[in-house]
């Protein structure tokens, strides 16, 4: 008797276990989804996962429509649609959201973190979620951070060995001040386009370079049009996935318990991804004829000495108390 309740509880458990997706209070639904960089990118990886597991924890019944290489727009273009309530998801740089959230231009300080890592402990920390909160009063939900990189210099040019090397450069830059004023401030003649125009006004020599990380150069095939990578790891830039505020809160807490939890597994993998990738696209970009050199500690120190005045400028748009938070959350981690 006692060993057939045994059984029977046990049997009950773990029909219970893969029941959730049943049970649970969630509707057949269908989940636009835009991205900027080809399928074929870190990025695009990421977000199969994020549609996969999405599908595995709802039963099949929430689908992911994934749309990359900006064919539903720009970012600024699915920021918008996203806060109307036309699309349901993106994933971009946290960058291109300054201009709804002015507290996101703390993570273009230049030289902020020193690795993955530390950003790591930072974004999906305290102030990370903080911000990452302030996006709700716009419109916009967001679920998580990933990283999108170190960012390095391209042109079509000349090697860039420090500071005195950006005059003369006509470079791109995100659609985003602090970028802007980072850049003039190194003496290029910097121009903000989206990034979906950036391939083309490359090889039209509209602009001379542009910056992204190693794996971003490669997928986007930027060593088609650019001839130099200059190694400055001067910002590191987080991808954010948000969701359209309008749609999510229309959602019930198991759909958006299935969500969050998919973003968190697809974060974990995109993090890693990235940055087993970034060493190979290196490589990759030097065998596709590149050529590479990196700024030495003492050139980068004087661009860093050149954009100091940016980080003023930043306190005042995010507020001292998140500058703060940030500038000593990183003293703690650097302790340990
Ligand atoms: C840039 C960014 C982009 C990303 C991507 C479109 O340079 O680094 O690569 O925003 O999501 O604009």
């Amino acid at each position: 008797m006692k060993l057939k309740a045994l059984f029977l509880a046990a049997t009950l458990a773990a029909g219970a276990m893969a029941l959730p997706a049943q049970a649970a209070d969630i509707q057949t639904r269908l989940i636009r989804f835009g991205y900027g960089l080809n399928q074929d990118s870190n990025q695009g990886r990421a977000v199969q996962v994020f549609a996969d597991e999405v599908a595995k924890l709802s039963g099949g019944k929430m689908k992911i429509r994934a749309v990359g290489a900006a064919a539903l727009g720009s970012d600024v273009q699915m920021q918008q649609a996203l806060i109307g309530g036309a699309q349901e998801m993106m994933v971009g740089s946290t960058a291109t959201l300054v201009g709804i959230t002015q507290e996101m231009a703390l993570w273009d300080t230049p030289f902020l973190f020193n690795s993955g890592e530390e950003a790591d402990k930072v974004l999906d920390g305290k102030t990370g979620q903080a911000v990452m909160h302030k996006l709700e009063d716009k419109g916009l939900v967001g679920l998580v951070y990933w990283e999108n990189g170190f960012r390095n210099l391209t042109n079509s040019q000349k090697p860039v060995n420090g500071p005195e090397d950006f005059s003369g450069l006509k470079l791109r830059v995100m659609q985003n001040n602090v970028f802007l004023e980072t850049f003039q401030r190194l003496g290029a003649n910097a121009v903000p386009l989206p990034f979906s125009e950036l391939f083309t006004a490359l090889e039209t020599k509209t602009v001379d370079g542009q910056e992204n990380p190693y794996n971003t150069i490669l997928s986007s095939k930027f060593y088609e049009v650019q001839k130099y990578l200059s190694i400055t790891n001067h910002v590191y830039s987080p991808w954010i996935v948000t969701a359209s505020k309008k749609w999510w809160d229309g959602l019930s807490a198991d759909e958006r318990d299935v969500l969050l939890k998919a973003a968190v597994v697809s974060r974990d993998y995109e993090r890693k991804d990235t940055r087993e990738e970034a060493d190979k696209a290196l490589a990759q970009l030097k065998a596709d004829g590149m050529q590479i050199n990196t700024v030495s500690p003492e050139a980068v120190q004087k661009m860093r000495d050149t954009i100091a005045p940016v980080n003023a400028q930043i306190e005042k748009s995010v507020g001292s108390d998140l500058w703060n938070a940030v500038q000593d959350e990183l003293k703690e981690i650097r302790k340990s």
